[in-house]
């Protein structure tokens, strides 16, 4: 295995925590820990039968979702890939409507019909959930344009790998972005591996947000394993975007640690056992923990308190899924095509 090359730009260190914060951040801490957990149960449920189709965990990337979604308003719009329970979780999609979609039930974010890849709330602004390696990035600079042309002030912002950059339709996307000057957010988690892939062999440069430079756009490199200096840079990105209507690019830094999908083993032959494991010592978690208990701002109560909370709500969602009805058969048709407005057909 080869290291990854040395590289020209280093991410950026989060802010100190600004004063009467506490209860915020001891809130992301509890979300991270929500999806750790979630994820777990979800691996254990798939291996017992009860989720079917793909399924692809979250677990090492909680900081990228849990630091993204907190420094966004509830009417700014999200669109993501495949791997989204934690974004799903971290937007404010319960527990029991994510599992119970993973179940196939009628009670899921997507009425049991989506699936783990297609978790969807258009209540909270939450539009997917999509399968096709960067396929969704144009939506993401769509939906960036109808903020624009409704003059709003809310922001675009869309989640994908770093495998999905080589695709035309991040190129496209992102210089339509610049070009009509829209307010996306382009988060690009760089978890460095597109399923077995190291991205030094399938990219010929390593900084992802160097791409930005033939749009002309702002971007950044993230420590996506900092769940505050994610929150920072999220926040200096969807400012440019309502302020100035400028897009951004950024490149958060990141690791899975489980493998790809539910089918692919955790080190597989693309990375060593030491290199997964050198990722788990910077835990983004832990980290935050650690970082929450040198402040005064978390102690063995508190974080056993949490861990039970997590604990139960994270059963709760099993036992909610395990206990729902499937989709009935007349409903196979239902929220497949949009029905046609009053007086278009
Ligand atoms: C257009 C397209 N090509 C190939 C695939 C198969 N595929 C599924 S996931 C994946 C890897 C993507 O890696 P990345 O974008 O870095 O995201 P990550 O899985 O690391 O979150 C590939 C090649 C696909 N779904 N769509």
């Amino acid at each position: 295995m080869t290291p990854p090359p040395e590289t020209a730009t280093q991410p950026a260190k989060a802010a100190p925590p600004a004063h009467g914060e506490a209860d915020a951040l001891r809130r992301m801490l509890r979300d991270m820990l929500l999806i750790r957990r979630f994820e777990e149960k979800a691996g254990e449920a798939y291996a017992l039968g009860k989720i079917g189709g793909f399924c692809h965990l979250y677990i090492g990337q909680e900081a990228v979702a849990v630091g993204t979604m907190a420094a966004l308003r509830p009417d700014d719009y999200i669109l993501t890939s495949y791997r989204e329970h934690g974004q799903a979780l971290a937007r404010g999609i319960s527990a029991r409507a994510v599992m119970a979609e993973l179940f196939g039930k009628a009670t899921g974010s997507s009425a049991g019909k989506g699936g783990s890849m297609h978790i969807f709330d258009t209540s909270l602004n939450f539009l997917g959930g999509h399968a096709i390696v960067g396929g969704h990035i144009p939506l993401v600079t769509g939906v960036a344009f109808a903020i624009k042309y409704r003059e709003g002030d809310q922001v675009a912002v869309g989640f994908f790998g770093e495998a999905a950059v080589n695709n035309g339709a991040f190129h496209e996307a992102l210089n339509m972005a610049a070009l009509w000057r829209l307010p996306a957010v382009y988060v690009c988690e760089n978890n460095r591996y597109g399923m077995g892939t190291a991205l030094e062999r399938a990219s010929a440069i390593y900084d992802v947000a160097q791409r930005a430079c033939s749009y002309d756009m702002p971007a950044e490199v993230v420590d996506g394993m900092d769940v505050l200096a994610v929150r920072d840079a999220v926040a200096r990105a969807a400012e440019r975007g309502r302020l100035r209507s400028t897009p951004t690019l950024l490149e958060v830094r990141t690791y899975r640690f489980m493998g790809h999908s539910m089918s692919d083993p955790i080190h597989g032959h693309y990375r060593t056992k030491e290199e997964v494991e050198d990722a788990k010592a910077k835990d983004p978690i832990h980290a935050f923990a650690a970082r929450l208990r040198a402040d005064g701002l978390l102690d063995d109560d508190r974080w056993q308190t949490m861990e039970a909370e997590v604990a139960d709500e994270v059963d709760d969602a099993v036992r909610f899924a395990d206990e729902s009805p499937e989709p009935a058969p007349e409903t196979l048709l239902a929220d497949v095509y949009r029905e046609p407005a009053e007086g278009a057909r």
